[in-house]
């Protein structure tokens, strides 16, 4: 595909962007070929779980400033651009059937923090970092990124990121909760392939369920919430694959889910 590979794995797929002589730098080919991946990877019932990194020194540079400066600044519609390639893409990580890990091996800046920060769980190199570039270049933050930094960092964090546009390391970003966990360089595929593998064993369609879930608790009053769990909390004690995790406790050994509902 586009800007991408994809590798199959045992139960799960690794997406990669790919165009590392540019950090990553998202075009219009990458975004809609990365939304095609993930749509394929729904639909594919091998496979339970998915892993996004970038090739390279980088994860991601954001936008490809050299595309949009073809543009004429004056009439470009940025928003129609963000309408058409972000907003769908970051929906679709967001509202995945299936847990989406994101290995951050270098700078993800921009949009490219954002794509990161849309995963479900996110690793970062040690020698990673984050930066809200938007600000330095008279943008806002996008790809849900005003959405995504107060929930994560809280508001004071949030608004510092977005306003100064300053870069901060993956050490600082896992301290402050805006990724699950900073890990050495050398280790850090091996740990992300162990933990999607890890997920891609577990009950699939009751992790869809906790991300629906999680997602639907932004805007949820406590009251709804609750009417939400307990109707998702049924369906989860419906599956095959809550009756095998209850059997084998019992039984004293390892669960063998299906994934399936
Ligand atoms: O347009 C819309 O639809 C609106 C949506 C906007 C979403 C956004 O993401 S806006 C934010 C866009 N991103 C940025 O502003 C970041 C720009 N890049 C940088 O500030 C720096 O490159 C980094 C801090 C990320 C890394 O710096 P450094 O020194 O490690 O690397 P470098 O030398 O600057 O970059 C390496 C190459 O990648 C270089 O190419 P060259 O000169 O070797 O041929 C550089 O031009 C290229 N590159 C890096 N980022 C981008 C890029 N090329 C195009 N667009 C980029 N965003």
């Amino acid at each position: 595909m586009t800007d991408i590979s994809v590798a199959e794995r045992t139960g799960y797929r690794v997406i990669t962007l790919n165009r590392p002589d540019k950090l990553n730098a998202t075009t219009a080919p990458m975004l809609r070929a990365l939304r095609a991946a993930f749509e394929n990877a729904a639909d594919d019932r091998a496979c339970r779980a998915v892993l996004l990194t970038g090739a390279g020194r980088g994860f991601c540079a954001g936008q490809d400033l050299a595309a949009v400066n073809t543009l004429d600044t004056a009439t470009a519609d940025l928003g129609a651009l963000v309408e058409e390639l972000y907003n769908p893409l970051i929906l679709l990580i967001r509202r995945h059937p299936l847990p989406v890990v994101c290995a951050v091996n270098g700078i993800a800046a921009g949009a490219g923090a954002n794509l990161a920060l849309a995963c479900d769980i996110v690793l970062a190199a040690r020698s990673a970092s984050f930066v809200q570039a938007f600000a330095r270049i008279g943008l806002i933050p996008d790809a849900g990124g005003t959405w995504a930094l107060p929930r994560l960092v809280g508001d004071a964090r949030a608004r510092a990121l977005a306003l100064l546009a300053e870069k901060i390391s993956a050490e600082q970003a896992a301290a402050w909760g805006l990724i699950w966990r900073m890990v050495e360089d050398a280790a850090l595929m091996a740990e992300a392939e162990a933990i999607t593998a890890h997920l891609a064993a577990q009950p699939t369609a009751t992790l869809g369920l906790i991300k629906r879930a999680l997602l639907a608790s932004a805007e949820n009053d406590l009251e709804t919430q609750l009417a939400l769990e307990r109707d998702l909390q049924r369906e989860a004690g419906r599956s095959g694959d809550y009756a095998e995790g209850a059997r084998a406790f019992l039984e004293k050994r390892p669960p063998r889910f299906t994934g399936r509902a």
